[in-house]
């Protein structure tokens, strides 16, 4: 099989996610480290239009999303499962709350003046600056929680979770899933980047304790690779195609074969243009070509993500 590339870089929540994924399922892959903010010209080479980070790419297939790269990561490597049997869909929904709501509360609680000031400490301000105009442009027209209601927040919800942890390891049972990946990422976001802010952690012990927990479970087997490199793989056209795409369910009335975008509904709204080669149940795929990467099929979930028609010239 063609290597797992992960495009992402340290200080990425949701980079931390699938790293964590990568290392409970004791996986190896390579590793490419994308700037924070753009201009990203390697990242649109693979992605077309998406700028959001990670992203994984297997040969000349991209996944985009934490979510679908989960499903990507099950179906190649099925033990240890990130969907509980009995419980795959809770763990799918509280997975969503958590990669929205928390994430969210979270960013907002960290980032006040006083973690900001912390997390750009000694770097030039421009960084700082050229930082918070990117975030500034990706999060037009959305509604960011004010510091003193996001701490509200956070606290209430560090006490559901410290509810779920009484008598159990992992919030729901003896072993992490999907829910746990996307719960630690924005709490160790606080913890490990922003840790003059951690002391919000400190009310909930037994959230800390599955902290701790989380972070054992390790990155896997890394090994650094350069943008470079991952494009020329794409350009060799392996193709990977690793969940069934044979099911088509319309319901925006675009046939396959049409010209379409997709793009986020909220924060980082680039489109992705191409040929609209499967809408599954729960997956688009487009098919683009690009000067340097070749024929890239970029992959998608439905959730949180708007199909159109792509706009005639
Ligand atoms: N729903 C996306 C959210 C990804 C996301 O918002 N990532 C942040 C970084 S953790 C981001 O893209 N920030 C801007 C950037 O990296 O360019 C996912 O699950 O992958």
């Amino acid at each position: 099989m063609a290597d797992i590339i992960l495009h992402h870089y340290p200080t990425s929540p949701f980079s931390e996610k699938i790293r964590l994924a990568l290392g409970y399922k004791r996986l190896s892959w390579k590793s490419v480290i994308i700037p924070s903010v753009l201009p990203k010209p390697d990242v649109l080479a693979l992605t077309g239009g998406y700028r959001k980070t990670p992203f994984l790419q297997v040969g000349s297939d991209v996944y985009c999303d934490s979510a679908l790269i989960c499903d990507v990561l099950e179906h190649l490597q099925p033990e240890p499962t990130l969907y509980p049997p009995r419980n795959a869909g809770l763990a799918r929904v509280l997975a969503q709350w958590a990669d929205s709501t928390l994430f969210w509360a979270a960013m907002a609680y960290s980032l006040q003046a006083k973690g900001a000031a912390a997390m750009f400490e000694g770097l030039p301000v421009e960084v700082a600056k050229a930082f918070g105009a990117d975030r500034a442009a990706m999060s037009a027209g959305m509604t960011r929680l004010r510091p003193a209601d996001a701490t509200a927040a956070c606290k209430s919800y560090l006490r559901r979770m410290a509810d779920m942890l009484q008598g159990q390891d992992f919030l729901l049972g003896s072993v992490p899933c999907v829910a746990d990946f996307a719960a630690y990422h924005p709490l160790w976001f606080t913890r490990v980047r922003v840790p003059v802010m951690a002391g919000i952690l400190d009310a909930t012990p037994l959230v800390l304790a599955w902290m701790d927990r989380m972070a054992a479970l390790g990155h896997g087997q890394m090994e650094k690779y350069s943008a470079e490199q991952a494009i020329a793989v794409c350009a060799e056209g392996t193709r990977f195609e690793a969940l069934d795409d044979a099911f088509f369910q319309d319901e925006h009335g675009i046939a396959l074969g049409s010209r379409v975008t997709v793009a986020a509904e909220v924060f980082g709204q680039e489109p992705t243009q191409g040929e609209l080669l499967s809408a599954t149940r729960t997956r688009y795929t487009l098919r683009r070509v690009d000067d340097r990467a070749g024929i890239v099929h970029v992959h998608f979930p439905r959730i949180g993500y708007v199909l159109k028609a792509a706009p005639t010239a």
